[in-house]
């Protein structure tokens, strides 16, 4: 079993940094985009041996020091009520979108077991194989509201800021609902078998500081004492996480993962032992190849013998990224000794 990932959320890495990838697996392999010619992103996202499949493509083609389960922070709407597509051409799209307290009625926790009952047997059967740690993960409470309020992926955010400054009490009623659910779904990882998880709050970074301490940085506090009586480590990542690093860390999370907006460095001299996560800049994937080995490397030497430090861009992978460089990103991380 390859541990560094796992000694390095417990500060304790002294070989090389372990490498993973937000969104490691997907339409920039070519091994993916094959497969999914043959199914739906929903077939793919809901069938154990197709989840065991894709999850494991990029431990077996590049290497990487932690497979994801290959899933997606929607599917829990899905599990409590929300109608969900995947869109070719739009992406996520949700038709029975919420806007106030009365419309919260239609969701319900009840079904998380019963909807995501798939999910235990893909743990379980990536237990078996896997010779790297397995991330389960959840989205956040915010971002899992911001798409049951917009109905898809939004740029500004507007219905769901709109409801939250209009009505305080009833945005709060969705949050600690979806708190909960993440929690739910969580545990049920965890139970599965899962060695770490990562929570996303993807749109956070757009909020000001008082809704962030009260619709991120709370209910995160909530879900990391959870993972904290479950004994499993919980990394948090959001857009803005370089700018919101001291308020995470107060939340006792196990690590932060980093957006590129600063360098790593300096937000370690501010929050020293805490692991932390990241975080080059995805579209430096699109430099030539010598190009991305430099700022592969620049990083690296930045955090060189840092025993809590964590490879990974500071965003997901886009889709049009080419191949080669992830397999030279991985490799010039690989080949720090
Ligand atoms: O067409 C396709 O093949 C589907 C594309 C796709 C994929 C590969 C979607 C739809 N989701 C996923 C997988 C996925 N999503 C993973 C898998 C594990 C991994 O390899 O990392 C994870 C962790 C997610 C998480 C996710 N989904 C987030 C949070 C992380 C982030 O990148 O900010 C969000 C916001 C989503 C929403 C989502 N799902 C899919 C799309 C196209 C979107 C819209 C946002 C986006 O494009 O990033």
């Amino acid at each position: 079993m390859n541990t560094l990932f796992l000694d390095a959320l417990k500060g304790q890495n002294f070989g090389r940094p372990p490498i993973w990838l937000m969104r490691q697996a997907g339409r920039y392999m070519p091994s993916y985009r094959n497969l999914r010619r043959q199914y739906s992103f929903h077939e793919m996202s809901h069938r154990p041996e197709l989840i065991v499949q894709v999850t494991t493509m990029p431990i077996d083609q590049l290497g990487v020091d932690a497979a994801i389960l290959f899933s997606d922070i929607l599917l829990l709407l899905e599990a409590i009520g929300a109608d969900l597509h995947f869109d070719e051409e739009k992406g996520p799209l949700i038709s029975n979108t919420v806007t106030n307290t009365a419309g919260l009625h239609a969701f319900s926790l009840n079904s998380i077991p019963e909807k995501l009952n798939f999910l235990p047997g893909a743990i379980g059967a990536l237990k078996q194989t896997l010779k790297v740690p397995l991330i389960g993960f959840a989205g956040a409470p915010f971002t899992l509201a911001s798409y049951l309020i917009e109905g898809k992926t939004s740029r500004d955010l507007r219905k769901t800021k709109q409801w939250a400054y209009r009505d305080p009490e009833g945005f709060q009623k969705l949050i600690d609902l979806l708190t909960q659910g993440a929690i739910d779904l969580l545990t049920l990882q965890a139970h599965a078998g899962v060695d770490a998880l990562q929570l996303f709050d993807s749109w956070a970074g757009g909020l000001s500081e008082p809704h962030f301490i009260q619709y991120c940085q709370k209910p995160l506090k909530k879900i990391s004492d959870a993972m904290r009586a479950l004994e499993k480590p919980l990394l948090f990542f959001c857009r803005g996480s370089c700018g919101f690093a001291p308020l995470i860390e107060k939340t006792g999370v196990t690590g932060i993962s980093l957006d590129w907006s600063q360098p790593i460095c300096r937000i370690r001299k501010d929050l020293p032992g805490i692991p932390l996560q990241g975080n080059l800049d995805p579209e430096t994937l699109y430099a030539p190849l010598p190009a991305v080995k430099s700022a592969a490397s620049t990083l690296l030497d930045s955090m060189n013998g840092d025993p809590a430090y964590i490879f990974n861009l500071g965003h997901g992978i886009l889709p049009d990224i080419p191949y080669e460089a992830v397999q030279h990103l991985v490799e010039t991380v690989h080949n720090r000794t």
